[in-house]
């Protein structure tokens, strides 16, 4: 097994489901035996948590579009250098809840940011580091509307219109196409049983391969 761990992501739009994804991605690596964290973007650290909930809070008060864009990469800063670097180069897998990929779906393609901008930030922030693996769970948006929305009370970025989340899908989908090494487009609109199956193969093959690195 390679000592240095792997770092995947999972994105999509609201309510495709990836925190059910993450927990069955857990099952799987306990079973196969890595030693793993899971993580979430905004957030991970108690700082980064904080600011999570600035981010996420409804106010009256119009949130401008670089506010935002340097709140989520603030947050990203502390989660990175302080919890998720530490892990892979401790050689733990690092299972996270969206990273930078959704900053150029929503701040991007959902708020109008240009993609030069966020990649300026990716890089101070970033360095070189990326994700090994990006898991798209891709559904219609209407789909994981209506599967997130029965939960009742709705965040800031829950309170926007379709076309914001279909303009989210439209560059989540643009970034898999560009770079197919990195991403797996798993249908997400299908039944549990399904995606769930098509995930755990994905880590499976994942394991494989890194134990024969
Ligand atoms: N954001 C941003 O703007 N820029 C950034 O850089 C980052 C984030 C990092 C918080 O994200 C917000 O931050 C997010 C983008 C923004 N806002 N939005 N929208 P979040 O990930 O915490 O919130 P979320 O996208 O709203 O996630 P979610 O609604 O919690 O959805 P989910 O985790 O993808 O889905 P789920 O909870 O696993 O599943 C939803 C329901 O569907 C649940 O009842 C499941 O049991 C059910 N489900 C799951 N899979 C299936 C299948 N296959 N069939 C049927 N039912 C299913």
């Amino acid at each position: 097994m390679s000592m240095r761990g792997q770092f995947i992501t999972f994105e999509g739009t609201e309510g495709v489901g990836k925190s059910t994804q993450l927990a069955n991605a857990s099952r799987t690596l306990e079973e196969l035996g890595v030693d793993y964290i899971v993580t979430r973007e905004p957030g991970g650290t108690p700082m980064a948590e904080a600011i999570r909930e600035l981010l996420l809070a409804p106010r009256d008060e119009p949130v401008n579009e670089i506010t935002e864009l340097l709140l989520m990469f603030a947050a990203r800063a502390q989660h990175l250098h302080t919890r998720i670097l530490p892990a892979i180069n401790a050689g733990q897998w690092v299972l996270c809840d969206r990273f930078t990929d959704a900053t150029f779906a929503y701040q991007g393609g959902g708020r109008g940011v240009p993609k030069e901008r966020i990649a300026l930030l990716e890089n101070l922030v970033q360095g070189e580091v990326r994700p090994d693996h990006v898991i798209l769970l891709d559904a219609p948006v209407a789909t994981g509307m209506a599967r997130a929305r029965d939960r009742g009370e709705l965040d800031r970025f829950e309170q926007e219109d379709l076309e914001f989340f279909q303009r989210i899908r439209d560059v989540y989908r643009e970034r898999a196409i560009a770079q197919p090494s990195r991403y797996q487009v798993v249908n997400a609109a299908r039944s549990l049983e399904e995606v769930s199956g098509a995930v755990s193969g994905l880590l499976s093959e994942w394991v494989t391969q890194s134990a024969v690195r």
